[in-house]
């Protein structure tokens, strides 16, 4: 049986954590993280966690569809995606939501397309949770688990092939279910075959919906995956915000220089449910969460900045209130813009022209609306 999930044994506390930031300080080199930028990951931070608890709010209230939080997991998810240059690629699951806010999507288009109003630059057509965005270089999620995998890894190769690009490289996100889709296989073999540029996380959380890690693999670990593809794999601690910046930097700029893929397995725990359609008391003991409630990324991160005086009570206090009022705004904003028509969603943007017998289609659509509008 594989390994038991449970948090790395000895936490960096704020000592070591202090420690490991001076030393970084005094380099200059690329890689090494500036006090302004920790307050920017930590501002995104808790502006993913406002959004979480607003969009949570506004499903329990009937107001949105279902939605896939991300709360305790933004050390692995906000840091990695802050690492990234501007012009690299990001392809994630649908539970990296601070990942999109760290690229700059704007907390009005985040709320569009899970209200799948006509605002939404997908146009309400994708499930909840799959944000894109072109000018970010945001490419949406796929439903089914490890699918864009495959594309990530063509995305880099072509980035390689394309010599004057090749200092850019593509970040792609799975979680630990992930690793079990063939398609994380055909990824990670082309990635080391062809020395990709690219540097997958693998968010391990503990849970598949239902399936514990330790029924999803019997490797020692994810992270040792990677050898089998000819290529590095680190196991790293996810709630760790400092750890997971520095470690996804310097796997993104070996891939940039030539160095080829890593994979990163992030350590973090699902201290929710999987989604708003689900109830983990069906099937995981409470107290297993314990010890990682115990390891709240936001809270180490917050424990850090204020030890260093990088933040204090009163700035804390600031930013809560900027980031929930801005969530606030976004949330009601967006609630009021209506959707697309029916005749638009469905009928535009396949055929440059419609077919005959999808505009004899859309006509009938169009008077079956006027007749229910006529007739209420
Ligand atoms: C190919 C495929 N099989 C099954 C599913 C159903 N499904 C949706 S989410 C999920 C769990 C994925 O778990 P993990 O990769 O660990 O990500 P997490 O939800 O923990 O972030 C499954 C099995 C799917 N979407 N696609
Ligand atoms: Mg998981």
């Amino acid at each position: 049986m594989g390994f038991k999930h449970s948090p790395p044994k000895k936490e960096q506390d704020r000592r070591e954590m202090a420690d490991l930031h001076k030393k970084r300080a005094g380099h200059s080199d690329r890689g090494t993280i500036k006090s302004e930028d920790l307050l920017k990951i930590y501002r995104a931070m808790l502006l993913t966690r406002a959004f979480d608890n607003k969009v949570l709010s506004l499903q329990k209230q009937g107001r949105l569809g279902a939605y896939i939080s991300c709360t305790g997991e933004e050390g692995a998810i906000v840091p990695s995606a802050f690492a990234l240059e501007k012009d690299d690629w990001m392809f994630t699951s649908y539970r990296e939501v601070g990942a999109h806010i760290v690229r700059g999507l704007s907390i009005d288009l985040m709320f569009a397309q899970l209200f799948g109003n006509s605002s939404d630059l997908l146009k309400g057509r994708q499930m909840s949770n799959s944000w894109g965005n072109r000018d970010l270089h945001i490419v949406p999620t796929a439903a089914p688990i490890g699918a864009y995998l495959p594309v990530a890894v063509g995305v880099a190769t072509g980035m390689k092939i394309r010599r004057e690009r090749s200092k850019l490289a593509v970040l792609a996100y799975m979680g630990d279910g992930g690793t079990s889709s063939s398609d994380f296989h055909t990824a990670m073999n082309f990635a080391g075959v062809f020395h990709a540029p690219i540097v997958f996380i693998c968010r391990n959380n503990g849970w598949a919906i239902s399936l514990p890690v330790s029924r999803q693999s019997a490797s020692e670990t994810l992270a040792i995956k990677a050898r089998a593809y000819g290529f590095e794999g680190i196991r790293i601690d996810g709630n760790d915000s400092l750890v997971v910046y520095e470690s996804t930097k310097k796997a993104l700029d070996k891939a940039r220089n030539g160095g080829g893929p890593t994979l990163i397995e992030t350590l973090t725990y699902r201290v929710g449910a999987h989604s708003t359609a689900d109830d983990p008391s069906r099937y995981r003991d409470p107290k297993e969460a314990g010890p990682w409630t115990q390891r709240d990324p936001i809270a180490i991160l917050r424990r850090y900045l204020l030890g260093r005086r990088i933040l204090d009570e009163k700035m804390d206090e600031k930013l809560l209130e900027e980031t929930s009022a801005i969530v606030a705004k976004a949330a009601k904003t967006q609630e009021e813009i209506p959707l697309l028509p029916p005749e638009k969603l469905i009928f535009d943007d396949v055929y440059a022209e419609l077919p005959t017998a999808l505009l004899e289609q859309r006509n009938e659509l169009l008077s079956d609306l006027k007749k229910t509008h006529e007739s209420t």
